[in-house]
C-alpha cells in the first residue's frame, strides 16, 4: 500500500513541516506510511512582486487571497484529478472524530489555508470538498486547524500509531471522558492514591474508575453523559432479547455504533416505569417484548447498518435515515427487508443469529491455528472471494482489511494452509472456510473456538449470522454452544442503482 498523502497549501508551508516534524506524525513520515507535501501559494503567483493578496469587492476592512495563486498552486498538486479538498475557514461545519475517520479513509487530501480576510469565492468553488472549522474561536490563520486536522486523521491510518487495532485496548468507557489516573509516588504534597488503586482488586478498580468517569463526564460534559445515559437505557431494554438484539447491544458497548433512530417514547416509557416500580416493570415489558422498540444504529467504521422497527412508520423513518454511504443493513423484520428492497438494497441470503452466551473460553484442539498476516491474503482470496458460498459483499479489499486489523485466524497443517476464519468489521463471527480434504477433522471446531476466544478475551460477547441453509455450520456452532436466535437476519446490500 502506498502512503496517505496530506498536502497543505498554504502561505506558511515551513509552519506546517516545523510544526509536525518532531511528533509521531513525522515518524510516521520518515516510515513512508504518510506523506507530507506543504506548498507555498506564493510560489504560484503570475504577479511580479509576488503578490497574493486584494482589495475586496464593495469594500470592507483588510485583504483577500486571489484566485489565480490558489487555483494553480491546487492544480499543480492534483494536476487537474478529482482530490478531496478541505477548506479550513471558521465558516466551516465543526470538526468531529467522525470526521477524522471518514477522512482516514482517503488516499490523499489537499488542504487549503486562508490568510488576510478570506480567498476570493470562485476559486473556493472550483476546488473546495468541504468546508471544515476546529471551533468556535478566532485563529490568525489555517496552518494550526490544517495541522490538528493531520494529527488526527493520520494517527487512525494503521500503522501510525505503531499499535494495530487489534491491539488497542478497547475502552470500557466508551461514552464517557477519561477517569483520573495516578503513578508513582503513592503519597505527593501530601496527597494519598486512593486506596483502591492500590489494593489490587481489579473488578473495584473496574467499578471505582467507572464510577469516576461517570461523574466527571456529568460535572464536565453534561451534553455527553446525557447520551451515555441514553445508551445505556437502550442496553437494558435490548437485553431483555438478548438472542435477538447481541448484534445491536455488541454494536453500542463495543462503542463502535451511534443510533441514528430510537423510539424515544417507548424508551422514557420503559425508564419511568422501571423507576417507579420495577417488578411491574419487567412483568409488563416481558409481556409486550421489546417489539415497541424501534432503533437504527450505524457503524462508521465498517458504513453498516443494523435496524429493527416496531411498525411500518417506524420502518419507513429508519429508511429515511440510512446514511447515504452505507454498504451493508442488517434487519430482523421482513417488512423492513422488503421496505428496504423497494429502496435498492438486495438481500442475496437470510442468516440465522447464533450467541455464545458463557464467558469461559473453548478449548481448542488443532494446535496450529495463528493470526494470519498479508503473506497469507492469496490464499484467502483464492478460497473465499467471488464465491457464491462466501456470502454478501466480501471483497479483496475487505479481506485485506481483516487481515491487516488482526481479525482473520488461519488454521495449518504442517506449516500449509487449510482453512480460516474471522471476525467481520461490524463484529460477528463469520467467513470460516476449511479445505475438502481437511474437514471432519475438528479444525472448523478449532478455528471456530479460537475465535470465539479472541473475542472474549476482549470482553466481547461472540455472536454470528450463519446461512440459513448451512446445517454443518449451525451443526457446529450448536456444538460449541451457541444459541439460535428467533429471528431470521437478512443482509441487505448497496446495489449498483443507489450507489451513485
Ligand atoms: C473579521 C472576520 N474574521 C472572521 C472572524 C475573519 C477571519 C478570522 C480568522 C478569517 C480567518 C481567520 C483565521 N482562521 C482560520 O483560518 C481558521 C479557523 C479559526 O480561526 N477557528 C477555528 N477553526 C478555523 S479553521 C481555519
Amino acid at each position: 500500500m502506498s502512503a496517505v498523502i496530506f498536502h497543505v497549501l498554504t502561505l506558511f508551508p515551513q509552519m506546517v513541516i516545523q510544526g509536525l516534524s518532531p511528533s509521531i506524525i513525522g515518524r510516521a513520515w520518515e516510515k513512508k506510511i504518510i506523506s507530507l507535501n506543504a506548498v507555498d501559494i506564493r510560489d504560484y503567483t503570475t504577479d511580479r512582486h509576488r503578490k497574493v493578496d486584494d482589495y475586496p469587492y464593495g469594500g470592507g476592512a483588510g485583504m483577500l487571497m486571489q484566485a489565480q495563486p490558489v487555483y494553480d498552486a491546487h492544480k499543480a498538486v492534483t494536476g487537474g484529478r478529482k482530490v478531496r479538498t478541505i477548506y479550513v475557514t471558521p465558516q466551516g461545519t465543526p470538526f468531529t472524530q467522525a470526521k477524522a475517520q471518514e477522512l482516514a479513509q482517503e488516499d490523499e487530501i489537499v488542504f487549503l489555508c486562508g490568510h488576510y480576510e478570506g480567498i476570493d469565492e470562485r476559486v473556493l468553488e472550483e476546488i473546495v470538498t468541504d468546508y471544515i472549522s476546529i471551533g468556535d474561536y478566532v485563529l490568525t490563520g489555517g496552518e494550526l486547524p490544517a495541522m490538528v486536522m493531520i494529527d488526527s486523521i493520520a494517527r487512525l491510518i494503521p500503522g501510525v500509531l505503531g499499535n494495530d487495532i487489534s491491539s488497542e485496548e478497547e475502552s470500557f468507557y466508551n461514552d464517557l471522558l477519561e477517569y483520573p489516573q495516578y503513578s508513582r509516588p503513592e503519597e505527593w504534597h501530601g496527597k494519598r492514591v486512593p486506596e483502591v488503586l492500590l489494593s489490587g482488586n481489579h473488578k473495584k478498580v473496574t467499578q471505582w474508575r467507572l464510577e469516576q468517569a461517570r461523574a466527571r463526564t456529568a460535572e464536565r460534559r453534561p451534553d455527553l453523559y446525557e447520551k451515555y445515559r441514553e445508551k445505556q437505557l437502550l442496553i437494558k431494554q435490548l437485553a431483555r432479547h438478548k438472542r435477538n438484539n447481541i448484534h445491536l447491544m455488541e454494536s453500542l458497548t463495543r462503542g463502535c455504533a451511534e443510533v441514528l433512530y430510537c423510539d424515544r417514547t417507548a424508551l422514557a416509557q420503559e425508564h419511568t416505569t422501571a423507576e417507579e416500580n420495577p417488578a411491574v416493570s419487567q412483568k409488563h415489558s416481558a409481556e409486550r417484548g421489546s417489539a415497541e422498540l424501534s432503533v437504527l444504529l450505524y457503524n462508521r467504521c465498517c458504513r453498516t447498518c443494523m435496524a429493527f422497527a416496531a411498525d411500518m412508520a417506524s420502518g419507513r423513518a429508519i429508511a429515511d435515515r440510512i446514511p447515504v454511504d452505507t454498504e451493508l443493513i442488517i434487519v430482523s423484520e421482513p417488512f423492513l427487508k422488503e421496505l428496504l428492497l423497494q429502496r435498492g438494497y438486495q438481500a442475496p441470503g437470510s442468516y440465522i443469529q447464533m450467541l455464545y452466551p458463557q464467558k469461559v473460553s473453548l478449548p481448542v484442539k488443532h494446535k496450529e491455528i495463528f493470526p494470519l498476516t498479508m503473506e497469507h491474503f492469496p490464499y484467502v482470496c483464492s478460497r473465499y472471494c467471488n464465491d457464491a458460498q462466501c456470502g454478501p459483499g466480501i471483497e479483496e479489499a475487505y479481506i485485506r482489511e481483516r487481515i491487516q486489523a488482526g481479525a482473520m485466524y488461519g488454521a495449518f497443517v504442517e506449516g500449509r494452509q487449510v482453512g480460516f476464519m474471522g471476525i467481520h468489521s461490524e463484529g460477528s463471527l463469520g467467513m470460516l472456510f476449511v479445505e475438502e480434504a481437511f474437514r471432519r477433522q475438528g479444525i472448523a471446531s478449532s478455528l471456530e473456538a479460537y475465535a470465539v476466544n479472541r473475542m472474549l478475551e476482549k470482553g466481547w460477547t461472540p455472536y454470528g449470522h450463519v446461512s440459513a441453509g448451512n446445517t454443518a455450520s449451525l451443526n457446529l456452532q450448536e456444538k460449541l454452544g451457541f444459541y439460535k436466535a428467533e429471528k431470521t437476519f437478512w443482509w441487505l446490500e448497496k446495489t449498483l442503482a443507489n450507489s451513485t
